[in-house]
């Protein structure tokens, strides 16, 4: 059903006014005027928002969405990390499918017959505006795009990788001789990217990505507002991705003395005790690469991350205070979104990157749709990225794309507590050859396998244990959990995991 959500007084109304219009005007009247979407993107922002409950962060304006829509409690990305996320989001494709793990890779150029979300918008009458960070740096669907597609700069190589079962297995000594050469690499080599700084200058704050990101975004509302057509608008911020630069303003709603350091806080990536060393990369990828992280140091850092969360949720509200101006906001959908998750210093780590813990798979997810009964409710149930394609596709009425294999969150933005009996799955591949971890999250447990070097299993209690301190997958007590939890893990990811064989 294409709108199993839509008011019976609205319907009512439709069917009123078309009774009393001429046959070819009714078939008009009775067509409701296609939804606009607003599709707003944060990039490695994780749970840290004051409708989340988290105890500091300042943000007004997500919060008064979520209060408007439908906020998911437990919705989590299929890959954390930036391109690989995305683009098994704007496919609709889980990794596993898309077999796309880097950040210099190009789906189309492997698959070009796969319509992405904004090209599919665009083949069925939409007018699709693109700002700031979509698909990642670098990569873009350029044609999908009425406006403010981007040249590629990477990707065209049309060479998807190798099936991992064809692979040999890489020998555990030698493993450990790669890990030991990046532990022993100059530091000097770390990326001017792992820093923060709070920006002052009036002409510096508005030259800032983001800030340019909500301005182009404000102008295509504004242009498209008396569109006869639908607009399908997709706006990319970039923070609180590495570096953490925000306007000084956001970094003055925190004091650093307020920051409480995670209970399980290390100076450098640590393994903790009875986990896999799969679990935890040696190297951080984002913050505090090659260099230890102080206590002192870490609550600036973690600081600088809620000013950067802070500046995003400043440029969401600009835009959809454009969009109540306008006078857009009933026949609008927004959907607010980030990439993946983070960890600000869990077990030593400062990235997403190869993070299959809570911190780095949950997301912000929360949908508007001002036609839905749920609105104003938070739903529970598990819920991933592969799910927003086709939902965006069941709001809009539009045909279902072929290949899509997520589902249609309609049910819950009906009903946010509508039984919903489907777990997430997040994945990661650590040389692109195949798998090197999944973790299956149903609403109780979270259960994650690790293949190749640093193989192992864990299970954790995210209801009793928030940071996932005990690895349970041994104990005699969860067999039968860590049974059934294992053999819905490799239905999901068989024939794309990394041999163990030795
Ligand atoms: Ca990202």
């Amino acid at each position: 059903m294409a709108f199993p959500h839509i008011p019976r007084l609205f319907l009512a109304v439709v069917v009123l006014a078309s009774t009393a219009a001429a046959p070819s005007a009714r078939a008009a009247a009775d067509r409701p005027r296609p939804m606009n979407v607003l599709f707003l993107i944060s990039d490695d922002m994780r749970c840290d928002l004051g409708a989340y409950g988290h105890a500091l962060a300042r943000t007004p304006n997500i919060d008064r969405l979520a209060r408007q829509g439908v906020l998911f409690e437990r919705a989590y990305t299929n890959y954390p990390l930036c391109c690989p996320s995305r683009t098994s989001m704007l496919t609709g494709r889980h990794p596993t499918t898309t077999r796309l793990y880097g950040n210099r890779e190009w789906i189309g150029a492997w698959h070009p017959d796969w319509v992405t979300l904004p090209r599919h918008f665009k083949n069925h009458g939409y007018t699709t505006l693109r700002t700031g960070k979509i698909f990642h740096a670098g990569i873009d669907d350029t044609e999908a795009w009425h406006e403010g597609g981007e040249k590629r700069l990477y990707g065209d190589n049309t060479q998807p990788p190798p099936d991992p079962a064809t692979l040999p297995p890489i020998p555990e000594a030698e493993e450990l001789a790669r890990i030991e050469r990046m532990l022993a690499a100059d530091v000097a080599r770390a990326p001017s990217s792992d820093r923060w700084e709070a920006v002052e200058d009036p002409a510096a704050i508005s030259a800032l990505g983001d800030t340019q990101v909500g301005d182009r975004a404000v102008n295509y509302l504004r242009a498209h507002a008396q569109d006869t057509t639908p607009f399908f608008l997709m706006c990319g911020f970039s923070k609180p991705h590495s570096p953490l630069v925000a306007p000084k303003e956001f970094f003055d709603l925190y004091d650093v003395d307020d920051i409480i350091l995670p209970p399980d806080f290390a100076a450098r990536p640590t393994v903790p005790e009875g986990f896999p060393r799969g679990a935890i990369r040696p190297i951080n990828a984002d913050l505090f690469i090659r260099r230890d992280a102080t206590p002192e140091a870490a609550r600036a850092m973690i600081r600088a991350y809620l000013a950067c969360i802070s500046y995003v949720d400043w440029n969401v509200g600009r835009v959809l205070a454009e969009l109540d101006r306008l006078g857009l906001r009933e026949n609008t959908i927004v959907v607010f979104w980030s990439d993946h998750g983070y960890q600000l210093g869990e077990k030593g780590k400062w990235s997403k990157a190869g993070s299959l813990w809570e911190q780095g798979t949950r997301v912000p997810f929360i949908v508007h749709d001002p036609r839905v009964a749920g609105n104003g409710r938070a739903s529970p149930r598990v819920v991933q990225a592969v799910d927003i394609y086709p939902t965006l596709l069941d709001l809009c009425g539009l045909p279902r794309a072929d290949g899509i294999e997520g589902l249609s969150l309609a049910p819950l933005l009906h009903d946010p507590h509508a039984p919903w009996d489907h777990p997430a799955f997040t994945v990661w591949s650590e040389r692109n050859r195949g798998l090197s971890g999944v973790v299956v999250r149903t609403e109780r447990w979270r259960y994650a396998e690790f293949f190749g070097p640093g193989a192992g299993a864990m299970l954790t209690d995210p209801l009793h244990d928030p940071y996932e301190t005990q690895n349970l997958a041994g104990d005699p007590r969860y067999a039968a959990i860590v049974a059934e939890l294992s053999a819905v893990l490799h239905r999901y990811a068989d024939g794309t995991t990394e041999s163990t064989a030795r």
